[in-house]
């Protein structure tokens, strides 16, 4: 992309094309719709196109959402002229084909996490960034969580060295929507689909972050998994159209369910520092619960998603009798991204990190520099749930404690 102004005019038009439009599709269509608002952009964020099997459900998403046209063949979307960037929401299975296809076809692509099903679909996305890339467009995988202004902000800490030599990393993601054994099978719940459970859904968002924030990759896994409810209702579409069951399978009393309910793993990152994680569905009470602490020779920094406006921070470095974890209220303007929100203390939420993610796209859209995080990290990640559900295989056999 050349200049990015229009004689007269403002900023150019970024045409954005997005495909699937149910829990993330809505969340990124409120990214797009606000960022341009908020965010001072070098481009001008335009919601294209809105892609769906189902014609008469997606004209209706795409009124409901802000889209100017809807199609039914993704194909059709990224054939598009008016589209330069194609948004992916869809369940992991296809989003390596459509993710190569838009590349190939000359646009920009954001992906959903986890980036892919397999680490086969990840790295052929991967390819097809570098070749991309070497054409001068830019793909970005889409872990949300990052955009936290909090999460944000102890990146910049760890970076400039406020918890000094890592030793612990310990997360947490706890959901609870999946106790009930009747709730039905849902696409989330089988492996064609989602690739796996608690462990893509969340654990991708554990291992993303946890990378992230600590700035280095994890390097071994010891794992469980477990798979509580093995069979669940099987309702009338409750496997979503647009995941694509097969219309025999609906109707059928109960199917299994193929992928983890609840993934538990230790790990040890490159620098030595050792890792915990947790990500389950069957954690009662628990609705969106991530959190995570680092410990650092220091200090210590510790995040809660459902406290999202909050960062603690212990440092270890002073003196300790008046030392220990103080709650930091990341709304400052010197706070990542909080310059174009809101005055101090009036917090933000779940949403604005969509709205942050297609800031930051734009950002780099516009500059021709690679945004983060890359397909090359998406394909981290897939490593290491890959490690994960490799090593739940082998711990199958405990060593046993006599009672
Ligand atoms: C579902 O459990 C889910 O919506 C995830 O798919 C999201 O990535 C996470 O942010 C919230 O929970």
């Amino acid at each position: 992309m050349g200049t990015t102004e229009e004689p007269g005019a403002g900023p150019r038009p970024l045409g954005v094309g997005m495909v699937g439009y149910a829990f993330m599709g809505a969340a990124h269509s409120q990214g797009w719709r606000t960022v341009g608002r908020v965010f001072d952009l070098p481009l001008r964020p335009v919601l294209a196109a809105v892609c769906g099997r189902d014609g008469q459900a997606v004209r209706a998403a795409a009124d409901r959402l802000g889209w100017a046209a809807a199609e039914t063949d993704w194909r059709a979307l990224i054939a598009r002229e008016d589209v330069d960037v194609v948004d992916i929401c869809t369940p992991g299975d296809s989003h390596a084909e459509i993710a190569v296809a838009a590349l190939e076809a000359g646009k920009h692509v954001l992906c959903e996490k986890p980036l892919a099903n397999t680490v086969d679909e990840a790295e052929a996305m991967v390819e097809a960034a570098e070749r991309a890339r070497a054409r001068g467009q830019l793909a970005m995988a889409g872990f949300n969580y990052r955009r936290v202004p909090a999460t944000a902000l102890a990146r910049r800490m760890v970076e400039e060295g406020r918890i000094g030599a890592l030793r612990h990393v310990r997360v947490s993601y706890l959901q609870d929507w999946l106790v009930d054994p009747d709730f039905p099978l849902t696409w989330r719940l089988k492996k064609e689909y989602a690739g796996s459970g608690a462990l893509g859904d969340l654990g991708a968002h554990a291992v993303d972050l946890a990378q992230y924030l600590a700035g280095e990759p994890l390097v071994g896994v010891s794992a469980l998994t477990e798979t509580f409810v093995r069979e669940r209702p099987v309702l009338k579409d409750s496997v979503g159209a647009s995941a694509g069951l097969a219309a025999g399978d609906a109707g059928t009393g109960r199917g299994p369910v193929t992928v983890d309910d609840a993934a538990l793993f230790t790990a040890r990152f490159a620098s030595g520092a050792l890792g915990s994680f947790e990500a389950t569905r069957f954690a009662t009470g628990r609705k969106n619960a991530l959190r995570i602490e680092l410990n650092g020779e220091k200090g210590s920094l510790a995040f809660d998603l459902e406290r999202l406006n909050e960062l603690s921070f212990h440092d270890h470095t002073e003196p300790g009798d008046s030392a220990g974890f103080r709650r930091i209220l990341v709304t400052e303007p010197g706070h990542p991204y909080l310059e174009a929100w809101w005055p101090p203390g009036h917090g933000l939420g779940y949403e604005h990190t969509f709205v942050h993610q297609a800031r930051d796209l734009v950002h780099a859209v516009a500059s021709g520099q690679q945004p983060e995080p890359s397909f090359a990290e998406g394909l981290r990640v897939q490593r290491v749930l890959a490690a994960v559900e490799e090593s739940a295989l082998k711990n199958s056999v405990y060593t046993p404690i006599p009672v």
